[in-house]
């Protein structure tokens, strides 16, 4: 298997969260999005879309979008979970990762900031304004949805899940691009528990090969 991603992107952070909770290792080919690798023939060939992820399974199918990739990984490796038993609670967990990977993070991404700045001319405080309403909103919402259940010790239980995958790198976005969300408990217990293990702290953006300060 082989997995084309890169330290920073966030898509590509939910999916290594999930290899290694579920025990995968694939190989990794980094992409590297400031110098605009993601344009290049041979990634375009994978995905034409021009953005990461992509994964080549062992029987060299391309599976793009890290929500699909995610569902897959469950799909085909069961154990341990990634989604809950009860249905009700599946579709409220996959709402919550829709919130985080439909809604917030496509207006954070590179083309989008490299647009604000470019033909459009924005100065950078003003991208900067962009990522605080736009980010900060999607996170009040969580915080919304997380407030809303009981309070477990991840996202929905007591074990991390497809939610959790979406909100660790949300967080570590927020985080770089000085987002305030000190006003979110719960988004800040979930995130801070996750960072107990060792399959998030793996997977963290400067725990990768490719990894540039
Ligand atoms: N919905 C897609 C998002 C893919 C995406 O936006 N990837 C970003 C990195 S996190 C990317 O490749 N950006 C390149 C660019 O904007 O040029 C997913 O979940 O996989």
């Amino acid at each position: 298997m082989e997995f084309h991603g890169y330290f920073r992107s966030s898509s590509s952070y939910r999916c290594r969260i999930a290899f290694n909770l579920k025990g995968v290792n694939p190989a990794f080919k980094s992409v590297h999005l400031k110098h605009g690798e993601q344009h290049s023939e041979a990634f375009k060939a994978l995905n034409p879309q021009g953005l990461l992820p992509a994964l080549v399974t062992d029987e060299g199918a391309v599976l793009i979008q890290s929500l699909a990739i995610l569902e897959w990984l469950d799909e085909t490796r069961p154990t341990p979970p990634l989604l809950s038993a009860d249905p009700i609670t599946r579709a409220q967990e996959r709402g919550f990762a829709q919130v985080i990977a439909c809604e917030i993070h496509p207006l954070q991404n590179l083309r989008i900031l490299k647009y604000l700045t470019g033909e459009l001319g924005l100065e950078e405080g003003q991208k900067d304004a962009w990522l605080q309403r736009w980010l900060r909103e999607g996170l009040l919402a969580c915080e919304g949805l997380l407030q809303a259940r009981p309070a477990t010790e991840f996202c929905y239980g007591d074990a991390p899940g497809l939610a959790d995958i979406c909100l660790v790198p949300q967080v570590f976005s927020a985080q770089r691009f000085n987002v305030d969300i000190s006003d979110l408990p719960r988004v800040s217990q979930v995130y801070e528990a996750c960072q107990e293990l060792e399959d998030f702290a793996k997977a963290a953006p400067q725990n990768q090969p490719d990894f540039e300060a």
